[in-house]
């Protein structure tokens, strides 16, 4: 058992696989043949990929911990796919460009600044641990934010708006924290 000393941020457990809870909607469709992935808002040169655009891009491995709002820890995943910073580095984001709002299958956004997707521990996902992600988990494409409690890693990701203004997501108009840093237990809105 690795010590868990500097590992967990305050207030978490450590659970060993994900609780993979699905929308209402059930879980989304993905069919390869239509599914495209695009990045818009304020950019030079917005994208539209389709899935094999997305497939040939350059890939990374990135092992890291992700940490739930909802108190469980799963640590030590390997994340494989495509940097969030290789698809902004393409889409030329303007001077103005602040934040991102992420677009996801199945209802959910979050906005995260645009410094966070620029870091090179943040992800789109396709595999983890060395198998193709889990459809639960997020196929074929999961947003991986690992400073960031887990509701900022959306699932089955299908669009970045950049923009200049913050505009807060699913999770963040319904009471949880625009920040959502682990390491100061920062779960909440402060009003
Ligand atoms: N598209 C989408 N992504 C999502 C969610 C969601 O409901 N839809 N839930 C988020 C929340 S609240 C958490 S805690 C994690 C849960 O990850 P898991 O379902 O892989 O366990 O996914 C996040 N990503
Ligand atoms: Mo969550």
């Amino acid at each position: 058992m690795p010590s868990l000393k500097g590992r967990l941020p305050p207030g978490q457990y450590v659970t060993s696989e994900f609780p993979m809870t699905l929308p209402p909607s059930g879980l989304p469709h993905f069919i390869p043949e239509t599914w495209d992935l695009r990045v818009f808002g304020l950019v030079d040169s917005a994208l539209t990929l389709a899935h094999a655009d997305f497939l040939a891009l350059p890939r990374v491995a990135v092992t890291a911990d992700l940490h739930s709002v909802d108190t469980w820890s799963v640590l030590d995943n390997r994340w494989e796919g495509v940097l969030a910073r290789e698809l902004m580095a393409r889409a030329h984001p303007r001077p103005e460009a602040r934040f991102v709002l992420v677009h996801a299958d199945g209802g959910l956004s979050t906005c995260l600044p645009l410094a966070d997707l620029l870091r090179t521990d943040v992800v789109l996902a396709d595999r983890r641990n060395g198998q193709p992600l889990h459809p639960g988990l997020g196929y074929p494409a999961r947003l991986v934010v690992p400073h960031r409690y887990s509701y900022k890693s959306a699932k089955w990701v299908r669009a970045f708006e950049v923009l200049s203004e913050e505009q807060p997501g699913y999770w963040e108009l319904r009471g949880y924290s625009r920040t959502a840093d682990p390491w100061t237990d920062d779960r909440f809105a402060t009003v």
